[in-house]
């Protein structure tokens, strides 16, 4: 027997893939269509082990997918645009496009080696002229209808990247990127009007069953919708701008009556007014702006305020007077940017309360507590209870109490207005998608001193960026170039200048999956195909993009409905997200990290210990850590394809852990898939001698080791089939090592001689099983379909069909008691389940004449032993 040379045979059976074509797909197709799309990689520099698992997945449901009959779109392109370039540019001088074509030759040759099932024919790079033109059209049609627009805000600046930053890229008050603590400032920005779709973002989420519960809580949270109440507090005299009331939001108006002073936002528009008279107060409102804007941010910071001397009458009780505070934790952006405080039954509040001495007065009483010694202490008390306290409110439930209190509010009209009204809230902000950078998509739009702000015409697109930029200054290079900007206005033509702010890249991956569908169309897609293809039906990916993206995206889908670009509002029908590639890490004498490569691992006794390969010094294994450059306990899959071929690498990311979790990726684990293409090959050698290159004919009868072999084939097709429709790869990989091991035992040259029905039996099996192989290792299954003699591709081939008569299992009889008497006997499959003994029981002929049309007192399952009911 020969070994399989894996590098040799995936390069012939990749050369063969591609000269023919296969894995072309065209729009238009009879069949019925499936679009599989794995999230597509920023093209840093090489692929690394997380995309070698993405991809494999994928390309399993793309090539099973393929089998079973449907017309298959698995497309690849590159997130292109983008900071790191950029980076690149800056400390290496180099173009930062020259630096992103050069990134994706790279990791397209990559990929490439991997075998993937792509439609190459297909694949863009978002940085392609041709991709961010008709992205510019996009934009273009936006603004139309409204979606894209231009305020004044207060945005995230990132002083190190020197761009704002959405409020998604601000991590703990950190720029995602460059880790720099954020600056607000206030800057005149574009916008997408993503807040148009909240309600239905949120709705629709109920109805996306196929993404992982996960993410949809977090997408329900990040829209995070609020039903409450807005009312008016009327000032005690004027506020110095003429201001008789302050406005504010609350989802508890039932704590009205624990109300303890109030709050401003420090960009309230009367903080304002009162700070134009008080230098302390302008101080105090330029620390509050030292705190990033984020939620997450506000909740976590120490909480400060300023006294402003103003009062307030509580709307429900004139003869009760609320001092009004700016206090830091209170967002300009949420609600009305005012609030009442009540301490005890929140946390903030209460902070800020015990900070500045001011009244805590529970006004819930949780079950069990006593009205007159209920004490919230130092944490806030936020469950149910009975409101007390509270005049009129006194006995009601929260719920109650939030009714009553915005009657009778909505009853009392100030100044012809209601003191308040309801309102939902959604957390949801529209999105900024202006960034002062070079390598992204130029906003299509000209300012002119005439005309304002214009639309570029859409057949002046594409605006390209220039290539003659330079990078010694921070900023964006496109304001400093020389001619660039200049353009006539497009509306009086006089001279005018371009704008020069980017958009975000988020942009650029929220519809490449729809211009997937139509690359080479002029229009950003061909509604038609968008209209063919989409949804979406499996999505893979990470989960680290389990907000932005994915409701970016799907926003982006809603938008171009609009637009006229596509129908459907979900882009994506089923989403997985796959967990990490993790690996051991080892570190040196010295502390420093080791790579992988670098170290032998020794086992002794059931000891792991490692020793350096160049130095011998003996090295600590540490705790088992994401794959990083940093802890360089990175494996590259080029090395692991050269050693063992695509196949192993494949096969071990499918096998050794459910998709969802991390997997552990280990030398060890590799050598041991790289023996099961070894042990495939074999076996396939082993059975090709054997029957000696004929096709045996099909007996009438099947011996007992033939019917013990072809029932474990037949299982374990169905098995697979359904365990990857429900990307249970690991458990299918289960499924075929255990058919592997009942194969192997059968197929004796000797018994095969001897039985022909076993013959017949085995050429069945290793067709299947080679079948069942292709998704996950298809060069190897090319290889032994070609060495068994099959016809043209594995690839191309089929679906195998399951035989259900071999899925039967050996059948018991239980004898059937009515009321503790024998009246039958029932036949069923010995592995029947309780539930399906229970029916079988209720449709046999005994129990149905004892029922007489009423149901059963009782069932009384004994499993392989007895049934009882009891009439
Ligand atoms: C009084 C109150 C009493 C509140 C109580 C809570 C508990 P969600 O659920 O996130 O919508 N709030 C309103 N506007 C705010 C702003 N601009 N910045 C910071 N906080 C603001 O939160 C709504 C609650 O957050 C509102 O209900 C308000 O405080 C506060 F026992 O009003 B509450
Ligand atoms: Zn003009």
């Amino acid at each position: 027997n020969e070994r399989y040379n894996a590098r040799e045979a995936e390069i012939r059976w990749q050369q063969t893939w591609d000269s023919q074509k296969i894995f072309k797909t065209e729009n238009d197709d009879p069949r019925p269509k499936y679009y599989v799309l794995e999230m597509f990689p920023y093209p840093s520099g090489r692929i690394h082990m997380g995309h070698v698992r993405n991809y494999a997945m994928g390309d399993v449901v793309a090539r099973f997918k393929r089998a079973k009959g449907f017309n298959v779109l698995h497309p690849m392109g590159w997130d292109a645009f983008g900071m790191p370039a950029e980076n690149a540019a800056m400390q290496n001088k180099v173009h930062p496009k020259d630096w992103t074509y050069e990134n994706i030759a790279t990791m397209r040759s990559q990929l490439q080696l991997m075998g993937l099932s792509l439609d190459w024919d297909r694949e863009f790079a978002t940085c392609d002229v041709d991709y961010y033109h008709r992205q510019q059209k996009l934009f273009l049609d936006f603004v139309e209808k409204g979606l894209a627009y231009r305020k004044n805000a207060k945005v995230n600046w990132d002083p190190v990247d020197q761009t704002v930053l959405a409020n998604e890229q601000v991590i703990d008050g950190k720029g995602w990127r460059s880790g720099a603590e954020v600056e607000q400032r206030e800057l005149t920005q574009w916008f997408f009007k993503i807040t148009d779709f909240a309600e239905d973002l949120l709705s629709e989420i109920d109805n996306l069953d196929r993404w992982p519960d996960k993410v949809r809580t977090m997408q329900r949270n990040w829209i995070g919708k609020s039903e409450g109440l807005q009312i008016r507090f009327e000032l005690n005299g004027d506020a110095p701008n003429g201001d008789k009331e302050i406005e504010i939001f609350t989802t508890r108006p039932d704590t009205l009556f624990g109300a303890s002073f109030m709050g401003l936002s420090a960009d309230h528009p009367l903080t304002k007014a009162l700070a134009e008279n008080s230098t302390e107060l302008q101080a105090f409102v330029e620390e509050c702006h030292k705190t990033g804007t984020s939620a997450a941010e506000l909740e976590t910071a120490e909480k400060i305020g300023f006294d402003t001397g103003l009062t307030v009458k509580h709307p429900l009780d004139e003869s009760i007077t609320l001092p009004v505070y700016v206090a830091n934790f209170i967002l300009m952006d949420y609600g009305t940017g005012a609030i009442f405080a009540c301490p005890a039954h929140d946390q903030r509040d209460l902070d800020f309360a015990r900070k500045y001495s001011l009244s805590v007065t529970p006004v819930v009483l949780p079950k069990g507590e006593e009205a007159a010694s209920f004490d919230v202490g130092d944490e806030a008390y936020t469950g149910e209870g009975v409101i007390f306290n509270s005049q009129f409110l006194d006995g009601m439930s929260i719920i109650d109490a939030k009714n009553a209190v915005a009657e009778k509010l909505e009853a009392i009209k100030i100044s012809g207005k209601a003191q308040a009204q309801r309102k939902t809230q959604y957390r949801l902000r529209d999105w900024g998608i202006s960034r002062q950078r070079y390598w992204g998509c130029p906003i299509p739009m000209i300012h002119c001193d005439e005309c304002g702000v214009v639309p570029e015409k859409a057949e002046n697109l594409p605006i390209q960026l220039p290539d003659d930029i330079n990078f010694d200054k921070p900023g964006n290079p496109l304001d400093r170039h020389p001619t660039w900007r200049q353009c006539s206005c497009p509306k009086c033509g006089k001279d005018a200048l371009r704008e020069t702010d980017t958009m975000d890249t988020f942009v650029d991956s929220s519809w490449y999956y729809a211009r997937f569908t139509a690359p080479w169309e002029d229009s950003p897609t061909d509604k038609k195909a968008a209209d063919e293809w989409l949804p979406v039906d499996q999505y893979i990916g990470g989960v680290e993009h389990a907000i932005l993206h994915l409701l970016y995206s799907r926003f982006f889908s809603r938008a171009m409905r609009e637009t006229g670009h596509l129908s459907v509002k979900e882009p994506f029908k089923g989403l997985f997200t796959q967990g990490m590639v993790v690996h051991e890490t080892y570190k040196g004498e010295d502390n420093r990290w080791v790579s992988p490569a670098e170290i032998t691992i020794n086992e002794q006794d059931n000891k792991r210990t490692a020793t350096h390969n160049e130095t011998g010094e003996s090295i600590a294994i540490g705790s088992i850590e994401k794959m990083s450059k940093s802890k360089k306990n990175t494996v590259d899959p080029t090395d692991i394809i050269e050693s063992f071929g695509a196949d192993t690498a494949r096969w071990f990311m499918l096998s050794d852990s459910p998709p969802e979790r991390d997997v552990i990726w280990t030398e060890a684990g590799a050598e041991g898939a790289h023996r099961f293409v070894q042990r495939v090959w074999r076996l396939t050698q082993d059975v090709q001698s054997a029957l000696q290159g004929q096709t045996p004919a099909r007996p009438d009868n099947l011996s007992g080791d033939a019917l013990t072999v072809r029932k474990a084939v037949h299982k374990a097709l169905a098995a697979v089939e359904s365990n990857i429709e429900q990307l249970g790869f690991n458990r299918a990989v289960a499924q075929i090592y255990q058919l592997v091991n009942t194969i192997a035992s059968n197929a004796k040259q000797d018994k095969l001689e001897k039985d022909p029905s076993l013959a017949w039996t085995t050429d069945e099996a290793m067709e299947i099983l080679i079948q069942m192989l292709a998704p996950m290792m298809p060069h190897l299954a090319e290889e032994c379909w070609n060495h068994l003699g099959k016809d043209s591709l594995v690839a191309t081939k089929g679906w195998p069909q399951v035989d259900s008569k071999m899925l039967i299992e050996d059948e018991i009889t239980l004898p059937i008691q009515i009321n503790g008497k024998k009246r039958g006997e029932l036949t069923i499959a010995a592995d029947a389940a309780k539930a399906d003994i229970e029916k079988a029981v209720l449709a046999s002929d005994p129990v149905i004449k004892a029922l007489d049309g009423k149901a059963p007192r009782k069932i009384i399952v004994v499993p392989k032993r007895i049934v009882n009911v009891v009439v």
